[in-house]
């Protein structure tokens, strides 16, 4: 695995790649043209001065999160060719600068959803929370209103204001989109782009739906080993694979995180890695990386990675906010930056017991 921290570019990260390279074992960033919207075409020489600012400091540009996908695609609708091409010369661009992983999502209307920003905990920290309770006692627009309101002056990554200026209109398009439509406009998208992959080889890295669970009556495919499982058939190509997230699939207890890794061989193109804490299967907030700070076996999610042979880009995810911090909730540099050296710690460990044979 290649261990790297997720990084909004200068204009919008509170942590600069200075500090990032400082985070022991810390090689690379995941990173993004945030400024873009779904559905543009990423210029070659943006990607490429990214990239020079990024090397420039030392790391590399492990992969993209996010390409995102415009909305057109996931409705399935006539405007969806012309956007496809847009994301196919998107990927060239991205390819011809020598990057070879995407990661993506394919949530109708919202990406992750939560409902605190800053749920304190017992030691002081805050952390992001969710409980099915305060969803259902909302209307979409209003969870866009409390979401922004309470960012730390960022812009959270899938709350886009663009993106939500439109929500009501967006929910009346969704209204007869089934999760049978919502799978068959993913395989005319994977479809139409697996050849520009195969040539530069790049690897998709699908993200999924966070919870897993349909929110406020949307369909959400991307929630279980069966429905991954699916997604990678329908389109049988290696370039068609996921970003395994743990957070995220474990919003869902009955998801066995390790047996789906297992299962995942040569397909996790990329590895998101948190723990959370459950108080009740419907509210959970986000822990420290630790297992023991959590209800996840954190050893076991590692483990079953080294031995699936992972090699790709893997990143903390979400921390809690300690330490006095002023960041994008989920996205301050401590947390994260102890959840990389932890993650690190296991992968040793483990690492060294099978070399030597213990
Ligand atoms: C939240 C992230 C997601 C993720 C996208 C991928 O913090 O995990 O926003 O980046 O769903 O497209």
């Amino acid at each position: 695995m290649e261990m790297t921290l997720r990084w909004y570019g200068k204009e919008f990260d509170t942590v600069t790649l200075e500090q990032i390279r400082q985070i022991p074992g810390v090689k690379g960033v995941i990173t993004t043209l945030y400024d873009t919207k779904p559905g543009e075409v990423w210029s070659r020489e943006r990607i490429k001065a990214m990239k020079d600012e990024v090397e420039a400091a030392g790391l590399k540009v492990a992969g993209i999160e996010s390409v995102n996908v415009h909305e057109d695609i996931k409705l399935g609708k006539p405007s969806r060719d012309q956007l496809i091409d847009n994301y196919i010369e998107t990927l060239k661009n991205l390819g011809e600068e020598d990057i070879h992983m995407v990661c993506y999502n394919f949530m109708p209307v919202f990406d992750w959803t939560r409902t605190e920003l800053a749920r304190k905990r017992a030691d002081g920290s805050t952390v992001l929370a969710y409980t099915q309770e305060a969803v259902d006692a909302l209307v979409p627009e209003e969870m866009f209103n409390s979401i922004s309101s309470d960012t730390n002056g960022s812009i959270m990554p899938g709350w886009e204001p663009d993106r939500l200026a439109h929500v009501k209109e967006l929910f009346e398009e969704y209204k007869d989109i089934t999760d049978e439509d919502l799978f068959e406009n993913l395989k005319y998208f994977l479809e139409r782009i697996m050849p520009v992959c195969d040539k530069y080889d790049i690897n998709m890295a699908i993200h999924p739906d966070d919870p897993a669970w349909p929110v406020f009556g949307l369909p959400r495919i991307i929630i279980n080993k069966e429905n991954i499982h699916r997604m990678m058939k329908m389109v049988d190509n290696p370039h068609n694979g996921v970003t395994f997230c743990s957070g995220s699939y474990g919003t869902n207890l009955e998801n066995d995180l390790p047996d789906m890794i297992r299962s995942l061989k040569g397909r996790i193109h990329f590895a998101h890695v948190r723990n959370l804490k459950f108080n009740s299967p419907t509210d959970f907030e986000e822990a420290a990386h630790l297992s023991s700070d959590g209800s996840f076996d954190m050893y076991e999610i590692v483990k079953a990675l080294y031995d699936i042979g992972f090699t790709g880009p893997i990143r903390p995810d979400h921390g809690r906010m300690i330490w006095g911090e002023k960041a994008m909730p989920g996205y301050g540099l401590y947390d994260r930056a102890l959840g990389a050296t932890y993650i690190n710690g296991l992968w040793e460990a483990i690492e060294k017991s099978h070399e030597r044979g213990v």
